[in-house]
């Protein structure tokens, strides 16, 4: 771990000049607005979706993804953060940061406990530009990145780099709930809950279709799953403390015995909880600019639990979402029921019963 990840430092010249030009000018408008409107289009969420490569993306996203396909350069100790909207994504870049940043800052001054997490992890593919700019060409390393982006579009230098990836996902039927809730907060006129369900199960929601995002994801993570770290959201509420831990060793910074006995674990897990961060004035009240649109920061905290589509959704609409979805993956090995770990016994209980009864016989 070298030094604090915001913004303390310039890069060296060379990595300087690979990145220093503005990608967005080497690709004509004219190229780009023929190319986007030949593409199928899907209206009701915010944004236009068109089918670019495979995937629904927003209209306004293609520009910069065909950019950053075009010219994104990881560098080898680079870590990106990799989410389908909606799974996590604001809760994993928490708790990264406070992980690789742990020695930079005190629990009790943190720099999240005044700026929301999208400021401290910029999107590669959506500069963050609320409050504080944020320029991830002069982040200093290793650099803490984040993406929406699936995994066949990124840029190739991402596979061939030494780079990290994790990867954060979430039961369908929850993603679902959290964007319409996310977007009818931001743009009161979008669709009702009933097409976006349709429309969802079309596969038709920002990068979307979600299984096929998860899915290249969960192939890549076992082919290499020394670069590509796999998460659950329903895992990390399960088990925050081993997630925690999980993840700051696959980042190449675990903690060690006497952070562990210190309390160096519970004080990330703490500090990125819902609760924690849902309460801070900058989450509640504070607004953003996030590739052109404002956005409340609020918006970002909505309830932050597993299973609250059941609140939403029809059983029917489950039933016919997970069966999709158990079509879609069958054969992979992932699923979004939560494996449960075998319950232990205390060796001592089990001889203690064995005692009880034979005394008893
Ligand atoms: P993004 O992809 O647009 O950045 P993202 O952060 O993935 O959004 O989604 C927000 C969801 O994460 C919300 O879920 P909900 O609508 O089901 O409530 C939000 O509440 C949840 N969330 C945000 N922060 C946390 C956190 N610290 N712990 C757990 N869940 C969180």
């Amino acid at each position: 771990m070298d030094s604090p990840l915001l913004l303390s430092s310039v890069p060296s010249g060379a990595q300087q000049d690979e990145e220093d030009h503005d990608p967005i000018k080497d690709l004509t408008v004219q190229e780009q607005s023929n190319l986007i409107s030949s593409l199928p289009k899907r209206e009701g969420w915010m944004r236009v979706l068109r089918r670019y490569q495979g995937f629904w993306i927003s209209d306004v996203a293609i520009p910069r993804l065909m950019a950053i396909q075009a010219h994104f350069k990881p560098r080898p100790t680079d870590v990106i953060l990799v989410t389908q909207p909606k799974a996590g994504t604001t809760w994993l870049k928490a708790l990264a940061f406070a992980i690789v940043n742990r020695s930079n800052y005190s629990f009790s001054q943190h720099p999240l406990l005044s700026r929301n997490p999208h400021e401290c992890v910029p999107f590669i593919d959506l500069p963050y530009v609320g409050g504080h700019a944020a320029d991830y060409k002069s982040l200093a390393q290793p650099r803490l990145l984040a993406t929406h982006i699936p995994y066949s579009l990124l840029p190739a230098s991402v596979a061939d780099s030494d780079c990290r990836l994790v990867y954060l996902c979430r039961d369908p039927k929850d993603v679902l709930v959290s964007l319409w809730h996310f977007m009818k907060a931001m743009k009161p006129e979008i669709m009702e809950l009933s097409p976006a369900f349709e429309m969802f199960c079309d596969g038709a929601t920002p990068y979307g279709p979600v299984w096929e995002h998860n899915l290249e994801y969960w192939r890549e993570s076992l082919r290499r799953p020394e670069k590509v770290l796999f998460l659950k959201y329903e895992e990390i509420v399960a088990e925050p403390m081993r997630s925690v831990k999980s993840l700051a060793e696959f980042m190449g910074c675990p903690f060690s015995e006497e952070e562990e006995r210190d309390g160096a674990v519970e004080e990330v897990v703490r500090l990125c909880s819902f609760e924690k961060l849902s309460s801070m004035e900058v989450n509640k009240r504070g607004v953003g600019l996030m590739g052109g649109v404002t956005i409340q920061q609020a918006n970002f905290f909505r309830k932050g639990k597993v299973g609250d589509w059941v609140n939403h959704l029809s059983r029917d609409m489950a039933e016919r979402l997970d069966r999709l979805v158990h079509e879609k993956l069958n054969g992979s090995g992932l699923t979004f029921q939560l494996e449960r770990a075998p319950i232990r016994v205390d060796p001592l209980i089990i001889w203690r019963l064995t005692y009880l009864g034979e005394i008893m016989a």
